[in-house]
């Protein structure tokens, strides 16, 4: 069998309601990230290429409310011409929040993003500012076309990895069942989203 590239996004503790996060994703419990470690495991025992994606922000990071006065969290505000959804402070670089909740030896590689103090990114592949992260070239250097992609936030990190990667030419899959998303609503369109931009959704579970 063909090896696939296998994409597990911000399987964090600050996304989940296991460890109490503080953007905790609903039903992220500990049921369900014992589901992602469990299925991950096959996926590598299988022979396919996982890869972790990390949020990993320094604490004076754009996309936190504490960080503009005045706003509260879940607004959504304008800076230059994008539109930024101001989040309660999370996945500060170092902290506990941030850590990942699957062992590393799992991951042939860890991507961390959302760096820049400047920039929110969703995408596992580059921020709102343009910066490519090194996933794009640990995926082409291993030969990696297909990809399977699950984790957190199904509405904000896992649709704009998705789409991302369906635009640079990878064919992409996306395993709903072991993916949460933050809202009902969002939640629905992003993966009407993904289904219009050719990405499979559910995969075969390893
Ligand atoms: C994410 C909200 C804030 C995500 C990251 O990766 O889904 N969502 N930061
Ligand atoms: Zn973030």
């Amino acid at each position: 069998m063909e090896s696939k590239g296998v994409i597990v996004a911000d399987v964090q503790a600050d996304f989940t309601t296991w460890k109490h996060g503080a953007l905790a994703v609903p039903g992220t419990d500990r049921a369900f990230i014992d589901q992602v470690r469990r299925a991950t495991a096959a996926y590598k025992r299988q022979g396919h290429a996982v890869f972790a994606v990390q949020d990993w922000h320094p604490p004076d990071h754009v996309s936190f409310f504490t960080n503009h006065p005045g706003r509260k969290p879940f607004e959504l505000i304008a800076i230059g011409n994008r539109s930024q959804v101001l989040w309660p402070p999370h996945c500060i670089q170092g902290t506990a929040g941030a850590a990942l909740l699957l062992a590393e030896p799992l991951f042939e590689a860890v991507v961390q993003k959302g760096t820049d103090r400047r920039f929110d990114s969703y995408s596992g592949f580059k921020d709102d500012g343009g910066a490519a992260t090194e996933l794009d070239g640990l995926l082409q250097r291993r030969g990696l076309r297909e990809l399977i992609i699950y984790g957190l936030a199904t509405d904000y990190c896992v649709k704009a990895t998705a789409l991302d990667a369906a635009a640079a030419g990878y064919r992409v899959a996306v395993v709903a069942s072991l993916c949460r998303g933050i809202t009902p609503a969002t939640t629905a369109a992003a993966l009407e989203t993904m289904r219009a931009a050719g990405i499979g959704i559910a995969a075969p579970m390893p």
